[in-house]
């Protein structure tokens, strides 16, 4: 016999929802609150196990702090601006807009029969107009600070996806959503200047240290790549060409200046005249980014040029070469073979000087570059100093000769966010014939996305080919303009929609300040660490510019953070195109929804992978019938009283304590669920042992079973909880159990010690005790040692009783 999941989850799921137990009150101060945060979803189709496994997480967190006091705020909405709509639009001609909520509301669907407890009165999703206008008004706040502004640049360009693609949204040269590899395009983009926060994203750091992984701080860290040192002049003739260095320390040892191919000297001393140049920049605009950074055999062409070290007056030949990129530094470097081994390589192909200048026990420059510390030498009145201390005092030198400054560069660059799609937010900006480039009136938001489009996928941006749309009047000075066809990077929409949650349907401001600031930040946030570089940088930085604004009071928007494991199936990420994909929908018609939850809570600790197996969820059912006929035995009529002593009693109330404590120490320590979960198990197991089930302490131990598995299995814990009466409407609604620290001590015996035979001592000590550790307690007992002269033959013991030493005499 099986309990009946499916009409209990259904009944529980109804009574939530017609409850209202779930939506927050805002505005009560009386408890302690708790934001508890989940990546919302993009709306692709239906929910796939990565998500199950990030809602799942996120409710349990949000039911336990419930049952600890806390006022908790666990929202949902949707992600619902994306190529993929578009996508599907062209294939199989439906509306994006359609595809779209068709989705949505499946997927709602399918988050109810998960039986998350979200307050779905917050419920937001990025397509709709009430919610982009406030991207939009952002935009226009930003453009007004300069924080928003457009430029022309080589741009990243997915020639699948047919748009631009930001830096972050590149992965080794690839596109991040389709893995097709990236070109490079001169555009005239818009941009957000992330590059004016790099150093406070880098020093929020701190605020952080304890929430997040250490895993995504250091990605984040190495994507920002602050990287400190100097730039130098060197002259050539009356002209100064500027470098930028990290290691001023070598500047004695600059046999060589390369310039990128691409930099503007270039031009202005004639040498793109030069044909063996010329040839060159030709072959090297073939090559993308990547292959220039990574490219093994160094190439580069000699200008005929020279330059003036200003450290020591020295000649030194300028070439151009591609593995110095224009966007980085100055795009020209001074080389110093000896200690970079890019330049080594490149000296040696084509017979430079190479002058070593800082001296290690490790260096051997014959083989290759020394890239490491050491003690400056051949450097003139520098010669002896730390390689440390020098990069200091050289810097010091070249400021005061007016030579060079102390210099700090960015990896992190400006983010591009115009697409040359259709589904996403329209940029607020017209383009007037007499003023320029203007933002739209504040008062005419939102510039609404017009839904009668041609959706080609040609790279056009499709809005270009509605005049309805384009033509437009200034509403400055009258005179006819055209707006912006360029939409926004759906990354805008999903870097402030945790604040639009506490405010969703204010229509004067895209949020209230006051409840901002008693929301935030979040206490808890739970998503995919494919996110570390995206969406979670694209956020601290839409924080730090609203705070800036004066629309909020916090520097970070997310105290602490979870980053769950990847759910795989045999070994490898569930996906469509490995087709390993376990439908959640399938397992939850097969085992019900609190199967599925407890099987993704116990399979694994929330940041590790999660191997999928069908045995292991197996193994989740029957443990929940398992609790489900306990109950039937333990509360069934006329039961036959059998009498057990306190001993046994005490005994089950003991694990019973113990239990609690494990359970809730595994949760707050580091939330892992698994342990937690096993716990309750044993506690089970403990009861089926039980002699006289159906007495009052059975009874009270089965409650608190309930109240336990509640947040990893809500719906059986609320049927059960209604079945024996306990006395709150809602288990949701039940306080989490609090353990005695009396009864968790195991009772103390006395055990007798005889060494041959003979009485020589008792141990008082903890009961269950093994044998190794009461015969270590013996062996430092001063009295009872002293009767131990030869060497130990045997012991017994007598759990809980008896020790017998026999001595050799
Ligand atoms: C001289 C030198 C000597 C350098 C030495 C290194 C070691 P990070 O740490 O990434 O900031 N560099 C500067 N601009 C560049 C560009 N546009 N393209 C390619 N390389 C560039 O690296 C900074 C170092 O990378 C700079 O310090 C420069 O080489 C090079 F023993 O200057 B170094
Ligand atoms: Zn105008």
């Amino acid at each position: 016999m099986f309990y009946d999941f499916s009409s209990i989850e259904k009944k529980w799921q109804k009574i939530w929802i017609d409850k209202k137990l779930f939506e927050t009150d805002i505005n009560s101060k009386e408890k302690p609150k708790f934001y508890c945060l989940v990546m919302f979803p993009y709306p692709s189709g239906h929910l796939h196990m990565g998500h199950v496994r990030n809602y799942v997480i996120g409710d349990v967190i949000a039911q336990y702090k419930r049952m600890n006091g806390f006022n908790v705020f666990h929202p949902i909405g949707w992600d619902a601006f994306g190529l993929p709509a578009e996508n599907a639009a062209i294939k199989n001609n439906i509306h994006p807009k359609k595809w779209t909520k068709d989705n949505i509301d499946y997927m709602r669907n399918q988050l109810k029969q998960l039986g998350i407890s979200y307050d779905w009165s917050r419920e937001i999703s990025t397509c709709e107009p009430e919610y982009y206008r406030w991207n939009q008004w952002l935009f226009i706040k930003m453009f007004e600070k300069g924080l928003a502004y457009k430029k022309i640049s080589p741009v990243n360009w997915c020639p699948s996806c047919q748009t631009v693609l930001a830096n972050e949204q590149v992965e080794n040269g690839m596109c991040w959503r389709c893995g097709s590899s990236v070109e490079e395009r001169n555009l005239e983009q818009w941009f957000l200047k992330i590059t004016k926060y790099a150093e406070e994203l880098l020093d929020g750091h701190k605020l952080l240290e304890d929430g997040w992984p250490e895993e995504v701080l250091i990605m984040q860290k190495n994507w920002i790549g602050k990287s400190t040192g100097a730039e130098v002049d060197f002259s050539i003739g009356s002209e100064k060409i500027r470098i930028f260095t990290t290691r001023p320390d070598t500047l004695f040892g600059a046999t060589f200046l390369v310039l990128s191919p691409e930099h503007p000297s270039i031009e202005k001393f004639g040498l793109h005249k030069k044909p063996e140049i010329q040839e060159y920049i030709k072959n090297s605009k073939k090559k993308t980014r990547n292959e220039r950074i990574l490219n093994r055999e160094k190439t580069g062409v000699f200008t005929g040029l020279y330059a003036i070290n200003p450290v020591n007056n020295e000649k030194i030949p300028v070439w151009i070469a591609d593995y110095v990129l224009l966007e980085y530094g100055t795009g020209a470097i001074m080389c110093v073979p000896a200690h970079d081994q890019r330049d080594w390589e490149f000296a040696k192909k084509y017979n430079l000087k190479i002058r070593e200048v800082i001296k290690s026990s490790e260096s051997n420059i014959e083989k290759q570059a020394y890239e490491g510390e050491g003690t400056m030498i051949n450097s003139g009145e520098f010669s002896g100093l730390s390689s440390e201390k020098g990069k200091e005092e050289i810097i010091k030198w070249l400021e005061k000769k007016g030579l060079g400054t102390k210099k700090i560069n960015y990896r992190l660059k400006d983010w591009l966010i115009s697409r040359q799609r259709y589904w996403g937010t329209p940029i607020p900006i017209i383009y007037c014939e007499k003023c320029g480039i203007i933002p739209v009136d504040e008062k005419e938001l939102p510039v609404l996305l017009p839904e009668n489009v041609k959706i080609t996928g040609t790279g056009e941006s499709p809005l270009k080919s509605v005049p309805e749309f384009i033509e437009t009047k200034c509403h400055r000075c009258g005179s006819s303009a055209k707006r912006e066809t360029d939409t926004m990077d759906t990354f805008v929409d999903s870097s402030w929609y945790f604040l639009r949650y506490c405010d969703p349907k204010n229509d004067r401001l895209p949020f209230d300040k006051k409840i901002v600031d008693y929301w935030l930040p979040v206490d808890q946030y739970i998503g995919g660490i494919e996110h570390a570089c995206m969406h979670l940088m694209y956020a601290r930085f839409f924080h730090k510019v609203l705070r800036d604004l004066g629309l909020l009071n916090s520097d970070e928007p997310f105290t602490r953070l979870l980053t769950q494991g990847m759910v795989t199936l045999g070994g490898v990420a569930m996906s469509k195109s490995r087709g390993n994909i376990v439908e959640p929908t399938e397992v939850i018609e097969k085992y019900g929804a609190d199967t599925i939850r407890l099987y993704i809570l116990f399979a694994a600790p929330p940041e590790k992978q999660l191997e999928w197996s069908d045995e292991a969820i197996e193994g989740c059912w029957r443990f929940l019938n398992r609790i489900w006929r306990l109950k039937e035995i333990i509360y069934q009529e006329n039961q036959k009283k059998i009498s057990v002593s306190k001993e046994e009693k005490d005994k089950l109330l003991r694990k019973l304590h113990q239990t609690i404590k494990k359970v809730t120490d595994d949760i707050e320590k580091r939330y892992q669920f698994n342990t937690a979960i096993a716990h309750i198990m044993e506690l089970v197991n403990e009861l089926y042992q039980y002699k006289s089930l159906g007495d009052e302490t059975s009874k009270s131990v089965f409650e608190k079973i309930v109240v336990l598995i509640s947040p990893f299995a809500p719906h059986i814990a609320e049927e059960l909880s209604e079945k024996i009466g306990l006395k709150e409407e809602s288990i949701r609604l039940a306080n989490w159990p609090e353990f005695n620290p009396e009864l968790i001590e195991e009772p103390s015996v006395e055990i007798v010690v005889q060494i041959n035979g003979k009485l020589r001592g008792k141990i008082i000590t903890k009961r269950d005790i093994s044998e190794e550790e009461i015969k270590t307690q013996v062996l430092n007992d001063t009295k009872i040692k002293n009767y131990i002269k030869g060497q130990i033959v045997k012991q017994i013991y007598i759990p809980n009783k008896l020790l017998n030493i026999v001595v050799a005499e």
